[in-house]
C-alpha cells in the first residue's frame, strides 16, 4: 500500500473552531431589502457580503458551528430590479475557501465556482439582475452540500421592471443541519430561515383579504418535498420565474436548488399552517400564518397591504437573529469533529496532513485533496478506527 508522506504541522483542539480573521470583521453592513425596490430606470446596487465563521443556535439549546454570510443563516436577502447592475464586494473572513454562486443569468466570472476566494481575500461580482424572479446564492466550494448546510446561502430577489401587485411579502429559505454528518440524507433539522419551528412560536401575521407573497427557496440537500399551505388553494409561480404563468396548487414540490413564489389569500381570520408535507414536518418546518382582520385605522403599506406592499424581511431577520444569538466564541453542542472523541474514548488533540495540506481548520487549496480528507474524516466518524490502516494517509495524534 502506498503511503503518502505526511508531516505534522499544527495542533487543533477538537471541537474548537480557529477562525482566522484577516480583515476587520466590523466592516459596515448595509440594509439589503429596500422597502421600495422597484423603480423605473436601472440603478447600481452595491452590497458588501462577508463570509465569517461563528456559532448559532438552530433549535432551542442546540448551538452549532456556522459558516455564514454576514453572521446569520441564511445570509442577507439581496434584492434588485430587473436590469439593475449588481455589484457585490465579497470578503472571505472564514477559515476555508468560499464563493458566492448565484442562480440566474450571468457569465462565468460571476458564477462563483472556479474563482475560489481564499481566507483573507476578496472578490467582486458584477452582473445585471435578470430575469425577473426569485433566485438563490450559495457557496460553491466542494463539498458543496457541507458549505451550504453550514450556512452559506441566501435569497436573491429580482423584481420585474413593471412592478408587482401589492402584497405582504415573506422570505422563507429552507435549510438543513446535521450534528454529525453534513452530507447525510437524513439531517437532524430541516428548517426555514435557519431555526427550527421558529414560525410556530412567531407565526407570520397576515390580514384577511390581503395577498401574501412567499418567496420560497430550497437550499437543502435531501429530496424534494411539497410546500403545503392550509385553508387556501394558492398560486404558484414555478421556479420563481415571473415569466411563468401562475398555476393553482394545494401543495407544491420544490427541490434543492430550486425556488417558487407562492401567493395566498384568506377570507377569514384563523391560524393556517404551512409546512413541508412529510417527514420534515417533524424536523423543524411546522409553522403557521396568524390571519386577522385589519383594524379600522390600519395604515396601508404598513399594517395592511391593500394598495402598497409590506416587506416583512426585516421583521423576519430580527426574529432569526434573536433566536440564533450569533456568538463567535459560543460553545457548540456537537459537530462531526467532536465525534473523534468517541473513537479515542477521550478528548484528544489531533492533526493530520495530506500532502502539504493540513486538516481540519486549515486552508485547503485543492478540492480533490479536500474531498479525500473529508473521506478520511468520515471514516473516523463512522467509528471504525481499523479503516485508518487502509487509507493512504497517516494521522498524527497528540494527546
Ligand atoms: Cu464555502
Amino acid at each position: 500500500m502506498d503511503r503518502t508522506i505526511v508531516m505534522l504541522v499544527g495542533v487543533i483542539s477538537l471541537g474548537v473552531t480557529l477562525g482566522i480573521f484577516f480583515l476587520d470583521a466590523e466592516l459596515p453592513l448595509q440594509s439589503f431589502a429596500d422597502k421600495n425596490s422597484v423603480h423605473n430606470s436601472p440603478i447600481t446596487r452595491t452590497y458588501t457580503v462577508i463570509a465569517e465563521d461563528t456559532t448559532l443556535e438552530i433549535a432551542p439549546g442546540t448551538r452549532v458551528e456556522a459558516w455564514t454570510y454576514n453572521g446569520t443563516i441564511p445570509g442577507p436577502t439581496l434584492r434588485a430590479t430587473e436590469g439593475d447592475r449588481v455589484i457585490i464586494n465579497f470578503i472571505n473572513n472564514g477559515k476555508l475557501p468560499h464563493t458566492m454562486h448565484f442562480h440566474g443569468d450571468h457569465n462565468e466570472k460571476n458564477d462563483g465556482v472556479f474563482q475560489e476566494v481564499l481566507p483573507g481575500e476578496s472578490y467582486t461580482y458584477d452582473f445585471t439582475a435578470e430575469p425577473a424572479g426569485l433566485f438563490m446564492y450559495h457557496c460553491h466550494v466542494m463539498p458543496v452540500s457541507e458549505h451550504i448546510r453550514n450556512g452559506l446561502y441566501g435569497a436573491f430577489i429580482v423584481d420585474p421592471k413593471e412592478g408587482l401587485e401589492p402584497a405582504r411579502e415573506y422570505v422563507l429559505v429552507k435549510g438543513e443541519y446535521d450534528l454529525e454528518d453534513q452530507e447525510t440524507w437524513t439531517p437532524d433539522y430541516v428548517f426555514f430561515n435557519g431555526y427550527a419551528d421558529q414560525y410556530w412560536n412567531n407565526p407570520l401575521p397576515v390580514k384577511t383579504g390581503e395577498k401574501v407573497r412567499l418567496y420560497y427557496v430550497d437550499m437543502g440537500a435531501i429530496a424534494a418535498f411539497g410546500f403545503h399551505i392550509h385553508g387556501t388553494i394558492f398560486d404558484t409561480i414555478i421556479s420563481g420565474i415571473w415569466e411563468n404563468e401562475p398555476i393553482k396548487t394545494q401543495t407544491w414540490e420544490v427541490s434543492p436548488g430550486n425556488a417558487a413564489i407562492f401567493e395566498a389569500t384568506w377570507k377569514e381570520p384563523g391560524r393556517y399552517l404551512f409546512h413541508l408535507h412529510g417527514v420534515p414536518e417533524e424536523k423543524g418546518t411546522m409553522a403557521y400564518f396568524d390571519v386577522r382582520d385589519a383594524s379600522s385605522d390600519a395604515v396601508d403599506g404598513v399594517d395592511v397591504a391593500r394598495t402598497k406592499s409590506v416587506d416583512m424581511w426585516e421583521w423576519q431577520k430580527q426574529i432569526a437573529i434573536n433566536l440564533q444569538q450569533p456568538d463567535t466564541n459560543g460553545k457548540i453542542t456537537k459537530t462531526s469533529d467532536s465525534s473523534l472523541d468517541d473513537i479515542f474514548g477521550e478528548p484528544v488533540n489531533i492533526c493530520f496532513k495530506i500532502n502539504q495540506y493540513a486538516l481540519p481548520n486549515t486552508v485547503v487549496m485543492d478540492d480533490s485533496v479536500y474531498r479525500k480528507a473529508k473521506d478520511l474524516q468520515f471514516k473516523f466518524t463512522k467509528l471504525d478506527q481499523s479503516l485508518i490502516k487502509d487509507l493512504e494517509y497517516t494521522v498524527f495524534i497528540l494527546s
